[in-house]
């Protein structure tokens, strides 16, 4: 009796309980034929997922968005539908001025979303063109064992020229990942990897929204001038990743004043968690890769922390126009092929160094005395194919945030579902902090 009490206090608080309070009230009979053991709140589909048709976009679900990215398309055969990822190389760009030699699906880094409702059962072929075995593995979702694609594990691993079938039923909804399970510290420090998003068959009230982006988290290490990933490095990541793009290579988010939005992050780093901060706004952590989490247990922040090897969706109300900065809040995750073995300059006196050092190394210069900022702007001559310390130029000035950084763009006018970007925000006048008036210091009694 306490459990269904509980339950229906869910279900008043709000909709993502609704189907635990289902199974509850219908008794002991309906949670036997619920088709997964398992947390009922990422479930909405009722008793037998394999009895619905296709999920089709607009009526089923609005479709997700993932900035510089792509939605894996399918086919329907038999009540089926069929996608094709294809393991290869891949030249990618990271940012204006860097590219490199990656490996990953379909031509892109990192792989396109894949897209489904529950209910939909799905058959995904994986060919590998790689010169290394590999597999696929489908992180968080409820699958038959043999379909986890742990190599050695749970399959033989996917040999060169070889294509394997994947094949189960969506029996959950929310945010998943999908890469490789072998090699896993080589396939996946070169990008072997992708989203998941799984839309509720009957959305929970609430669900609903106009935005719903899709953002995978990663870093590299990618030594100035090199064509390659290393894989190797542990701990020092040069190049930190939005959807496999580095600022100013991110696309901006954009939302019109007043949409619902939804952002959802996963985090596939080798060695990193994520806080990502997004300006302007508090948003609500709604569901992990566990599944929606009741209303009730949805809480505020105004910073997501996203553990490697997790999915977190936030939501929030786009209600206040701007160009709002979203970015792990790391502060090495928002540099550009930042090097870690510096002397610490700040402070130092250098206006002798120049000139003595110079003699013995032409073309020296010492910098780092006031801090990193004006450095990406100095024109300093770098490797080939590569991007240190590069931000952008903004509406103001320059931007001094690589890496981790995309902007979410708010705009009171219509924008299309396109994510094109709109350009800079124009404040309202008044509205842009700027050089103090003398006679607003002098009524205050600020004297500098
Ligand atoms: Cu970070």
């Amino acid at each position: 009796m306490t459990d269904l009490k509980f339950t229906r206090r869910q279900a008043v608080l709000g909709g993502a309980a609704v189907s635990g309070a289902v199974v509850a009230l219908a008794g002991q009979e309906a949670h036997a034929a619920t088709p997964t053991h398992k947390w009922e709140a990422s479930y909405s589909g009722g008793p037998d997922p394999a009895a619905h048709s296709p999920g089709q976009a607009g009526r089923d679900y609005q479709p997700t968005l993932t900035p510089n990215g792509a939605t894996l398309p399918w086919k329907i055969v038999d009540g089926v539908k069929v996608y094709h990822l294809i393991a290869e190389e891949v030249d990618h760009e990271f940012a204006p001025g860097l590219r490199a030699l990656c490996w990953g699906y379909n031509g892109r880094v990192h792989g396109p979303t894949i897209e489904a409702v529950e209910g939909d059962r799905v058959r995904i072929y994986v060919t590998n063109k790689l010169k290394a075995p590999t597999t696929v593995h489908w992180h968080g979702i409820f699958l038959p064992n043999g379909m986890d694609g742990v190599g050695g594990l749970s399959q033989r691993t996917i040999a060169p020229g070889e294509t394997f079938r994947y094949e189960w039923t969506f029996k959950q909804h929310g945010t998943f990942m999908y890469h490789s399970h072998h090699d896993e510290m080589t396939q996946m420090a070169l990008g072997l990897m992708g989203m998941i998003v799984v839309h509720p068959r009957r959305p929970p009230a609430g669900h609903r929204v106009d935005r719903d982006f899709v953002i995978l988290l990663s870093e590299w290490k990618i030594v100035p001038g090199a064509k390659r990933p290393d894989p190797n490095e542990m701990t020092d990541f040069n190049v930190l990743t939005m959807n496999a793009k580095a600022y100013p290579g991110t696309a901006p988010l954009v939302c019109r004043k007043g949409e619902r939005v939804r952002i959802r992050f996963g985090n596939l780093s080798a060695m990193d968690h994520h806080p990502i901060h997004l300006h302007g706004y508090y948003f609500k952590v709604v569901a992990t890769d566990g599944g929606t989490l009741p209303v009730s247990a949805q809480w505020p922040e105004a910073t997501v922390l996203v553990p490697v090897g997790t999915t977190r969706d936030i939501e929030f109300v786009a209600d206040a126009p701007g160009d709002w900065a979203m970015h792990c809040h790391m502060t090495h995750h928002v540099m550009n092929q930042m090097g870690h073995d510096l002397p610490n300059m700040i402070g130092v006196d250098t206006s002798k160094v120049g000139s003595r050092a110079g003699r013995l190394v032409p073309g020296y210069m010492p910098m780092g005395q006031h801090g990193m900022g004006d450095m990406a702007e100095m024109g300093m001559p770098v490797p080939k194919n590569s991007i240190p310390m590069v931000g952008a130029r903004g509406p103001f000035d320059y931007i001094t945030m690589g890496g981790m950084f995309t902007i979410v763009k708010v705009r009171d006018e219509a924008i299309g579902d396109e994510n094109k970007d709109p350009g800079w925000y124009k404040h309202p006048p008044g509205t842009v902090a700027d050089l103090a008036r003398k006679e607003d210091m002098d009524r205050d009694g600020i004297k500098a």
